[in-house]
């Protein structure tokens, strides 16, 4: 197949979800998909695909942390976002034709800033730490809190919290997804996931630049 080219700046796609809701197979789905297609495709995910993130990731998801305060908790995904952006995300963006990232700014936003009440803070704090990237495109992936959580196997730290915790969380990306309607696009993640990729097909060969 012809090699496409989508240059100067690689398309910035991110996919965002709740618990459970098929992100990481989502995730793999789309990856592969854009690469047959023939796209220079490069992925993160958040936090971490750095070494220095990576640290920062067991430390947000170790159990044993639970006495982790609130503000800690934004300043490490920020500390985590800036390293992976100005040691990779930036170069990445200059020599690929897609970037995909696992979990991007609207993660701190709807976690952060709505289901932890953090509000202004992470909102303006995120502005700032995204140091001027922007996804072209993001995908939420969208299921009930009840459904999503019995789909895992094992909690972390964060899937652990009540369930007050994940509806707030819902509510808070779907605030978002009215706020940013032409780069959040909903993705009904109840069904399938041969239903879900079916979605995805449609919504990436919809929304990719020609
Ligand atoms: N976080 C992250 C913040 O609080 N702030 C931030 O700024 C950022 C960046 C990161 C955690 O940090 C939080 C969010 C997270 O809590 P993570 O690993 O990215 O950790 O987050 P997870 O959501 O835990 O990611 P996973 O990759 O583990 O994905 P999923 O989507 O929760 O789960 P997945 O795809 O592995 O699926 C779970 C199970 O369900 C099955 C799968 O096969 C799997 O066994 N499943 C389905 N089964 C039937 N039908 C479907 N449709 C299914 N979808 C999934």
């Amino acid at each position: 197949m012809a090699k496409k080219t989508l240059k100067p700046k690689a398309f910035f796609i991110t996919v965002e979800g709740l618990e459970g809701c098929g992100k990481s197979s989502v995730f793999n789905f789309l990856t592969t998909f854009l690469k047959r297609k023939g796209y220079s495709v490069k992925v993160f995910r958040e936090p971490g695909s750095t070494k220095i993130g990576e640290k920062i990731r067991k430390l947000l998801l170790d159990k044993k942390n639970g006495n982790l305060s609130l503000h800690t908790e934004l300043l490490l995904y920020l500390a985590a976002r800036t390293q992976l952006i100005e040691e990779k995300l930036k170069k990445a963006r200059s020599f690929s034709d897609i970037v995909i990232c696992d979990r991007f700014l609207d993660s701190t936003l709807a976690y952060q800033g709505y289901a932890l009440g953090l509000g202004k803070i992470a909102f303006d704090s995120v502005k700032m730490f995204s140091l001027g990237i922007n996804p072209d495109i993001t995908i939420f992936l969208d299921v009930s809190p009840k459904v999503g959580l019995a789909r895992l196997k094992k909690k972390d730290r964060i899937e652990s919290r009540p369930i007050t915790f994940h509806n707030k969380l819902r509510r808070g990306y779907l605030s978002l997804a009215k706020k940013y309607p032409r780069r959040i696009k909903v993705i009904d993640a109840s069904g399938s996931l041969e239903d879900i990729y079916v979605s995805v097909e449609r919504l990436i060969n919809r929304v990719l630049p020609r």
